[in-house]
């Protein structure tokens, strides 16, 4: 009778098992049969209505079908595993031929671009590139550039600073103060870097541009020589045709003073939208260094002389790159960028 009826819970559980597709339907029958509420476990809890000689029988027959329930489980539930870790297997499978996805490369920004020509231009005329900080004394950015405390040229620049003595530059002429004082002479160098004023953003200003500057400090030199270095970078930089003009003007750190304008690198000098139909365009300002600040920078200014001159960085990018607003300069969209 209890072989018969084990017998049969045997056959049942093996044919649910072997027709079992997922794990799910394997542990249900585990539950089913041999779990605590389990019809193997209900037949043990019937051993009491058996005769104690018998027991040790039975109980080792519930023994066996359990076992032998167990076994097939494991075998089927070893095969279900290893299907379904190589379907997944199958399914994560890296194709190591495939083109690889391209990094986006990163690009020059107009700015450095037009930076990096500017210097190549004067390196290759003898000059050294030299930076210094951009948070300066007050002494280097104005007092030493023969702009004193109280004069109306330094209302136009007097500008973010971070106590009585300290400022935010306003030009990157401190850098060459501090050349010039430093006492290898002659000197011929340029200084480009970040520089500070209170400007209102728009399409042409910012309160944080870039300068480059140029210095030039050496025995016997004049404004002839001044005009024939800015006329050969000019050509340089917009082309050989390019002619330089020099109309009077004032700078507090040079006498006398200048700004150079370019023939319209455009219509040639003819006239036209970019040029505004004048035919010429300003890039620079420059001078003769004044003998105040050779001497305040501890040079001897009769037995030496100068030349200066300093241009905005962005205002030659967007010259050159013939870019209409400034602010594409610094809001970095990589669409823009891309185009230089
Ligand atoms: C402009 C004009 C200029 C200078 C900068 C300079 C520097 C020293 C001594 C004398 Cl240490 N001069 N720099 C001179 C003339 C013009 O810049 O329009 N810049 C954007």
């Amino acid at each position: 009778m209890m072989q018969d009826k084990l017998q049969a819970i045997q056959a049942e559980a093996i044919s649910l098992i072997r027709a079992a597709e997922k794990p799910e339907r394997l542990h249900d029958v585990r539950v089913k049969y041999l779990g605590k509420k389990g019809e193997l476990t209900g037949l043990l809890k019937g051993m009491k209505d058996i005769s104690p000689a018998e027991r040790p029988k039975v109980g080792q027959m519930v023994n066996d079908t359990r076992e032998a329930i167990e076994a097939v489980l494991e075998e089927v539930k070893a095969g279900m595993d290893k299907k379904i870790l190589e379907a997944k297997l199958q399914e994560e499978v890296i194709d190591v031929t495939l083109p690889a996805q391209k990094k986006g490369l990163g690009h020059r920004h107009p700015n450095t671009i037009a930076r990096e020509e500017v210097e190549r231009i004067f390196i290759g005329m003898g000059y050294e590139v030299m930076e210094g900080p951009e948070i300066e004394y007050d002494l280097y950015c104005f007092e030493k550039l023969n702009i004193p405390a109280d004069h109306p040229a330094k209302d136009e620049q007097d500008t973010f600073y971070i106590n009585k003595e300290i400022v935010l530059r306003t030009h990157t002429s401190p850098v060459q103060a501090r050349a010039m004082e430093k006492g290898k002479l002659p000197l011929r160098m340029i200084a480009p870097g970040r520089v500070f004023r209170s400007d209102e953003v728009d399409a042409t200003h910012s309160p944080s541009f870039h300068q480059i500057e140029g210095l030039v400090v050496d025995k016997n030199l004049s404004f002839a020589d001044l005009k024939g270095t800015l006329a050969v970078f000019a050509k340089e930089l917009f082309g050989a045709e390019t002619k330089t003009k020099f109309r009077p003007h004032h700078f507090q750190f040079t006498e006398p003073s200048a700004e150079v304008d370019v023939s319209c690198f455009k219509c040639g000098g003819s006239g036209c939208r970019f040029c505004k139909g004048t035919g010429w365009i300003e890039i620079l300002g420059c001078g003769m260094v004044h003998p105040n600040v050779l001497e305040m920078c501890g040079i001897d200014s009769e037995v030496y002389s100068g030349f200066a001159f300093g241009m905005g960085l962005e205002r030659i990018a967007l010259l050159k790159y013939e870019i209409d607003d400034m602010r594409l300069l610094y809001e970095n969209d990589v669409r823009f960028l891309q185009q230089f």
